[in-house]
């Protein structure tokens, strides 16, 4: 059971120009592709999606100081793609554009990121990739930040997640790291299965905690297919890197960060591999906004691209996605299609046997032709809109053109990713056309949102006394 069938997949396999795989590697038919995969069994799923690292921090993609063996060899046993965007240069509305497969507008979810006490959340209605592939018959499991609303009927067991271990909100939203006398009146909660288990974590031991809770879980669900969800809350700030990683990077404190999630990689999928399972799983490692660069140096790089999280320029929404699935993806290829973050829940339904069958209509694509080298597979995003981390649209993307709405700034993304040579001037009628196509994509979306989530009981308070956290109530 569970098995995509055939003729499904068949029929999302397009047929245009071939502009998707490594030039060293026999490309595999279309329907060689499709078979070969849909033989296999359904397969598990990890997807692990960290917080504000950027397109550059990584060692295969050219960062100098930065050791990420783990990623790179993820890269090079799959598929590494090079024009991946998230929906949204901040976390929640990245994060509910990733589960559902909508953009953040069509779900009210575009208005800046969930802060405690806030009334707000993604409406309990929206349905998520845990919920349909629980609906399928996985084992579903989340380890660490949620970031979509924290009152009952919100969590990310009201979500389609059998169980969750992590952190409601934003690490930085906590009174404990801040300095001494300060008087921001939040804390920061753990929970387990949405009851809290502490009140200001040691931040130090996330990413071994939940790499470890997502290990447990592995073992425990190894007989029947998982969907493991792993959106460690680092590298946000403030950096926590665990006590045997502290001083490892010569990047300092954010490369020790990042070299531990590296680990945490390592750890995962050396663990599907003693459990037999590495061929029958699929291996996906995002970001869900670039880097923070007012940070300094406790924030990350977005390489060769311009700008970071916050912004609308490629360094805010573009970052690292890299897709392993042994015996079937196409190790150590490379793919420049466009394709988003709201491509990845629909996809990895359709190759979990399912369909994501969501609230409103579906914004994302399925990009299985792509994952799976099918001849002639090209992104099926007709054009991509770049809403601004608090709401408006601000920029559209058709082909490798970019316009930016306030300025009037056109650039071709595959001749010019860095955005440094605007072209406007010379291209004044596409200029006219790819603004007409915003105002119109814009209103349409408008006309078809949804309400979010509004109201209801907190699930903690978030604005417990220092007494009281301390206390441990
Ligand atoms: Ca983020």
């Amino acid at each position: 059971m569970n098995r995509p069938s055939l003729p499904v997949l068949l029929a999302l396999v397009p047929v245009a120009l071939a502009a998707c795989a490594a030039p060293e590697v026999v490309e595999p038919t279309p329907i060689e592709a499709v078979a070969e995969a849909s033989a296999k069994r359904t397969p598990n799923v990890v997807l692990m999606f960290v917080d504000d690292m950027g397109y550059g921090d990584m060692g295969i993609t050219g960062h100098p100081t930065i050791r990420t063996p783990h990623l790179d060899q993820l890269a090079m046993d799959g598929m590494r793609f090079t024009q991946f965007v998230t929906a949204c240069s901040v976390c929640s509305p990245s994060r509910a554009a990733l589960l559902t497969g909508c953009y953040p507008r069509a779900m009210e979810m575009h208005r800046h990121v969930v802060f405690p006490g806030d009334p707000h959340g993604l409406h309990p209605d929206e349905v998520t990739l845990a919920e349909c592939l629980a609906d399928a018959g996985y084992a579903t499991g989340m380890f660490g930040k949620w970031h979509l609303g924290h009152r009952r009927g919100m969590l990310p067991n009201d979500q389609g997640f059998d169980r969750w271990v992590g952190i409601p909100y934003s690490n930085d939203m906590a009174q404990a790291h801040r300095r001494p006398g300060n008087t921001y009146p939040y804390h920061l909660p753990f929970l387990e299965d949405g009851e809290v288990t502490e009140w200001e974590p040691d931040q130090s031991t996330f990413t071994r905690r939940l790499t470890e809770e997502a290990v447990a879980f592995m073992r425990a669900h190894r007989d029947e297919p998982f969907f493991v969800y792993v959106p460690h809350p680092m590298p946000h700030i403030p950096l926590y890197p665990g006590e045997a990683f502290q001083g490892a990077s010569r990047r300092g404190t954010y490369g020790d960060v990042i070299e531990e999630l590296d680990w945490s990689v390592g750890t995962l999928r050396a663990t599907l591999e003693e459990l037999g399972l590495e061929e029958d799983t699929l291996f996906l490692f995002s970001s869900d906004n670039g880097p923070w660069l007012p940070m300094r140096e406790n924030g990350g790089s977005a390489g060769h691209l311009r700008g970071g999280k916050g912004t609308t320029w490629e360094g805010g929404h573009r970052v690292p996605l890299l897709a392993a699935w042994p015996g079937t993806i196409e190790g150590g290829t490379v793919c420049a299609e466009l394709v988003t973050a709201m491509d990845l829940a629909p996809t990895v339904a359709g190759l979990c046997g399912t369909a994501l069958v969501g609230r409103g209509p579906l914004d994302g694509h399925d990009i299985a032709p792509l994952l799976l080298g099918a001849t002639g597979a090209v992104s099926p995003t007709e054009h991509f809109l770049y809403y601004a981390a608090k709401g408006p649209l601000a920029a559209v993307r058709r082909g490798p053109w970019k316009l930016h709405l306030e300025s009037g700034e056109l650039y071709h993304l595959e001749q010019d990713a860095e955005e440094q040579r605007a072209v406007q001037e010379r291209h004044a009628e596409l200029a006219a056309e790819l603004r007409d196509l915003a105002v119109r994509s814009d209103a349409a979306l408008v006309a078809r949102a949804r309400s979010r989530g509004e109201g209801g009981e907190l699930a903690f308070d978030p604005a417990l006394t220092a007494a009281d956290a301390s206390s441990g109530e």
